[in-house]
This record gives structure tokens, sequence and C-alpha cells, in this order.
């Protein structure tokens, strides 16, 4: 099905109110050690599944805050993170946003990450590059590690990661110009697309936080694998290393390797 990139940025955009209701975004329910789901992310996800099913009727739904077990992926699906780093929408860090890919023929066909409090709204559609505000994206030309800047993912969710996380961030770190922590992996992966940032990965991430930053960043030139070098599909959990070809290809032969457990 043809789907209009501008059609979908009208209906993200529309999202913004909640994103900024401070009240809707102190009522919050742990769903598991750290992870957390508050108003904001059950009312973004309701009118997103409303909008686009009233706009695509024939097109699945995948959101973080619902049962997606009845998924069929040889069908066409929106694969929605409604507040992709709610743990800083609960304190107020303005690093959240929403996340958005559509998945067609097998793979990601398109994406959108928008962040509500600069107005900024990436978006890339497959084999056409990825843009912000009508300017073409393309990564970094940063190629050697002392120079990269890195965004890393703590993965939170996952505390028993932390001794693999640190120790791998650790030897990173001895070796790269600095780090850089956002709390949305989609805001990370935009930036990275954007060349704002050099690479960034994580340990473990849900289809939802990546796979529209998977595609932006592919789009703009970059790479996009696990940690044993395999590219994502955006479908299943997975780690992710992404970056300029020279940084993950020097990440990947002497710092990242598959975590235990
Ligand atoms: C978050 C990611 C972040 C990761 C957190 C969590 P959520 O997504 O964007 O990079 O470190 O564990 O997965 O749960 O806020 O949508």
């Amino acid at each position: 099905m043809m789907v209009d990139s501008s059609g979908v940025m009208e209906i993200i955009e529309g999202v913004k109110p909640m994103f900024l209701d401070r009240r809707q975004s102190a009522d919050v329910r742990e769903k598991g050690r750290a992870d957390f789901v508050t108003q904001v992310d059950l009312r973004v996800q309701e009118y997103m599944r409303r909008r686009l099913k009233l706009a695509y009727p024939r097109i699945q739904f995948m959101g973080e805050e619902k049962d997606n077990s009845a998924i069929d992926f040889d069908g066409e699906v929106w694969i929605l993170d409604p507040v992709d780093g709610t743990t800083n929408l609960i304190h107020d860090f303005r690093g959240s946003s929403l996340s958005l890919a559509l998945w067609q023929d097998g793979k990601v066909t398109q994406a959108y990450v928008y962040h509500p409090w600069s107005g900024e709204l990436f978006h890339a559609r497959l084999g056409e590059g990825a843009w912000l505000s009508g300017r073409r994206l393309s990564v970094s030309g940063t190629e050697e590690l002392e120079d990269a800047l890195i965004g890393f993912g703590s993965s939170p969710y996952k505390k028993d990661y932390a001794k693999q996380n640190f120790a791998m961030f650790e030897k990173i770190f001895a070796d790269c110009g600095d780090f850089r922590r956002i709390g949305s992996a989609a805001i990370e992966l935009a930036f990275v697309a954007a060349g704002r940032m050099d690479a960034y990965l994580e340990a473990s991430l849900q289809p939802w936080d990546y796979a529209a930053g998977m595609l932006l960043v592919r789009e703009a030139g970059g790479e996009v694998t696990d940690f044993s070098g395999t590219p994502l599909s955006g479908i299943t959990p997975s780690s992710l290393l992404c970056g300029t070809k020279p940084l993950v290809h020097t990440l990947a032969e002497g710092y990242v390797k598959p975590f235990e457990g």
C-alpha cells in the first residue's frame, strides 16, 4: 500500500500537547524494574492507533503498550514506540520521542522519529534518503575512534548486563573522544543519522525502540548491526551497534561482542 509521508507526519505532530502535559506524565505505573509507563504513553499510543487505522485500515499496528502476539509480519505493520524515553518524560528531562516505523514486504520501508520539545521530525523512506526539515541527512565523516562522540545505551531494564556493559564501555572510553547518553534510543539513532553523534550502541532494545532509527541511519549512509555484526531486521529484540561505516568496523573488530546470558 502506498503511504504518503506528509500525511503520517501531520498525524504524528498531533501528539505534541500530550507529551507536554505534565499532569499526565506524572501518572506512572511500573511494568518492571526501572521500566515505567505513564498516561502519556497510553494516550499517545491510542491516538496513533486510531488515526493510523482511519487513514490506513489494512495496516496492522504493533505498539509497546499493547499485546502484539497476533501481528502477522507477512503483512504490513506499523511499529510504534509512543514514548521512547519514558523515564526521561517522568523526570521532565525533555529527551523523549515518538518512534514510528512501517514494515512492508519483509523490511522497514518508512521511519519517523519526533522530538516534541524541539519540533524536529526526522523521517526516511527506503532508498530515498533520510530528511529533517527539508534537508537531507548524512552521518558524520568521523573515521577514527579517538575523534568519535559515541552514544551509549545503558539498558536500564537489564541491570544484570551492567558488568559486561561497563567493561565494554570502559574499553571504548579509553580510546574514543567521549560518551553521551540521551536515554531515548530513537533520538540517539536520529542524532547519528544527522551527524550529531558518530556512533551509538546498546546491548538490549525492543523493535519499537530502534526500527525507525535503524532506517534513518542506513538512509543517511551509516551502518546498523547487532553486537555479532549481523544486520538488524527491525522486528525482534536485539543488541544494536550503529554509526559511520569505519567506526562500526573498528568497534565490531576490537570492542563489541555478543553478551553472555
Ligand atoms: C528506552 C530506550 C533506551 C533504553 C531503555 C528503554 P522506552 O525505551 O529508548 O535507549 O536504554 O532501556 O528501552 O522503554 O523508554 O520506550
